[in-house]
């Protein structure tokens, strides 16, 4: 069984940090119960959920999976490239090091989970606001002996490489490319979100289904027509904070 880590929406959300989205009010207890769906969806999907606890202060804790990258033989400790969220990762790694080896990335290097995408042992990360090459280089450093192999690639127009391209499937990606250039990722399936909906490739694959939001039915539509096993969630409030479906667990198979 899966186990999927998630963290309850802070109190303090409201002074998320912001990239691309301009602040408007976040209403606290529609984002909770947006997440409580959320973990039920997980639940219902064969997840194990291991919800911790609040954190009031730092406001962008519910988005655990900026915090780590979870591979089979162990697990990276992030360096959060927003100086706020740097105090998310300890209470993480205390849970983490129970299921995995730890590795940790420092500065200068830094990198958000939401900008690693892994398929099979390759291992993609966005060069964005948040993520950096020294980052690049200290993973393939510690992951080679695993047989991975890491490189950096462009992304334009959004947060996080995970804003712009997710699996859905084996070897297939879901893929904005306008933020993205397919060219980088050699030898794999796209589907091509509608390009009226620019913020719809994030998508979260467990095992075979795929946890998708509810506000991109023209992209909903292309997917379902693919063949891909939807549960279908409310994520409009959290993304007020420019957050997504990946954003808010972490899973370890
Ligand atoms: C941030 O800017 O860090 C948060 N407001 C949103 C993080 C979303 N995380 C993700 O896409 N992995």
């Amino acid at each position: 069984m899966p186990i999927a880590l998630t963290r309850a929406v802070s109190r303090s959300i409201t002074n998320c940090e912001l990239t691309h989205l301009e602040r408007i009010p976040i209403d606290l207890q529609h984002a909770r119960e947006q997440h409580r769906q959320y973990e039920i969806a997980l639940k219902s999907i064969g997840c194990e959920v291991v919800s911790l606890p609040e954190m009031p202060d730092l406001p962008d804790s519910v988005f655990v999976e900026d915090t780590a990258v979870i591979l089979d033989e162990a697990a990276i400790i992030t360096n959060p490239g927003a100086a706020s969220r740097r105090p998310e990762i300890d209470s993480i790694a205390e849970v983490l090091q129970k299921y995995r080896k730890l590795i940790y990335i420092n500065s200068p290097a830094t990198v958000d989970g939401g900008d690693v995408l892994v398929v099979g042992k390759k291992i993609f990360v966005g060069l964005s606001s948040r993520s950096n090459i020294e980052a690049v280089a200290q993973m393939q450093n510690s992951l080679e002996s695993y047989g991975y192999q890491v490189s950096g690639v462009e992304v334009t127009g959004c947060l996080h490489l995970k804003s712009a391209v997710t699996n859905v499937a084996e070897n297939t990606l879901l893929i904005n490319p306008n933020w993205v250039d397919k060219n980088l990722f050699a030898g794999m399936d796209f589907i091509e979100i509608d390009e009226s909906e620019p913020f719809a490739a994030n998508s979260l694959l467990v095992g075979e289904k795929v946890i998708y939001p509810t506000g991109f039915p023209k992209t909903q539509k292309i997917l379902e027509e693919k063949g891909i096993d939807l549960v279908l969630v409310d994520a409009d409030e959290l993304a007020k904070a420019e957050g997504a479906v990946t954003c808010c667990s972490l899973i370890l198979n």
